[in-house]
């Protein structure tokens, strides 16, 4: 009998499927101090005093502040939030080994990018249509294969800081364009009455401390209940291997106040490494990216 060792399984079920459910990601010395954090950041956004939030009504960005409930806190390692436990964790060996595995590379490929973080809004309630992060919705199937075919470059993932039910997806469907039917369920701007209406969808639970690192081009949707808390931290992580095919999905979230010295003094050594990757990338580009998704 063959015995596959458990990091190849991990990346093999995230090759197959384009997500992966791992525990422990958050070691418990770290736990508390990442949920008072989160806690702090929250209270600031849910007051207006952080500018940089999702807001109920807009599905992507650009978000605007039209509307006061948040489903977002957007730039959490920002160093205006004031909030170092962000950074020490996204930059951690717990999290780079976790992300090196599925990408199959190594800490010098590593590009730092986006650092976010999930609540339920406290009014209303609210949902993401059906989408992929980085395909329109009336992309031909020749233009989704295409948009698929290059997305290996980058991983996403949701950290739950308390248990969350909001995410679901389409197993496998990161490989492959929407079928027929897919398609009816994810043409239109309206998120679905029951997500579990689109063929093949499975809805996500992850415990508290849990974390589901997905291919951010699979089929997804999301539902958000005010009366559900939720505190999930929600990240990107770059591969330079894949030169700027993630600048648009990446930069159209505004980022650079990360070319500030004040945040590079933030980071450690590897931190400031992998800072670095993101600015040369966002040089290459010079400029407007445009937005992946319309509301
Ligand atoms: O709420 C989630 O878990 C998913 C969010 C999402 O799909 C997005 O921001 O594009
Ligand atoms: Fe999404």
């Amino acid at each position: 009998m063959v015995v596959v060792p458990l990091p190849t399984r991990l990346r093999q079920q995230y090759a197959e499927q384009g997500f992966v459910i791992i525990p422990g990601l958050i070691p418990p010395s770290s736990f508390a101090e990442l949920q008072q954090a989160a806690e702090r950041a929250i209270e600031r956004t849910r007051k207006g005093s952080w500018p940089h939030r999702r807001v109920v009504g807009k599905q992507f960005p650009p978000y605007d502040s039209a509307n006061p409930d948040s489903w977002g806190v957007q730039h959490v390692m920002h160093p205006d939030l004031g909030e170092k436990a962000f950074a020490r964790w996204y930059t951690s060996e717990e999290v780079r080994a976790v992300v090196r595995e599925l990408l199959g590379c190594e800490d010098e490929n590593l590009q730092m990018e986006l650092f976010n973080m999930l609540i339920n809004p406290t009014e209303h309630d609210f949902a993401l249509r059906w989408h992929r992060d980085d395909v329109k919705e009336n992309a031909t199937e020749e233009e989704e294969r295409e948009a698929l075919g290059i997305w290996h470059y980058g991983v996403q993932w949701n950290t739950a800081l308390y248990d969350d039910s909001c995410l679901y997806v389409v197993p496998g469907s990161h490989k492959t364009p929407r079928t027929p039917e897919q398609r009816k369920h994810s043409s239109t701007s309206e998120a679905p009455k029951d997500p579990m209406d689109m063929p093949g969808a499975i809805q996500v639970t992850i415990k508290a401390g849990e974390t589901v690192f997905y291919n951010s081009n699979i089929l997804h949707c999301a539902t958000y209940s005010r009366a559900q808390q939720r505190a999930t931290l929600h990240a990107t992580m770059g591969d330079t291997r894949g030169g700027a095919t993630r600048a648009r999905n990446i930069l159209q979230h505004g980022l650079d106040w990360m070319k500030s010295e004040q945040f590079r003094e933030t980071l450690d050594e590897k931190g400031r490494a992998m800072l670095g990757r993101l600015v040369k990338m966002q040089d290459s580009v010079n400029g407007d990216v445009g937005y992946s998704l319309a509301n």
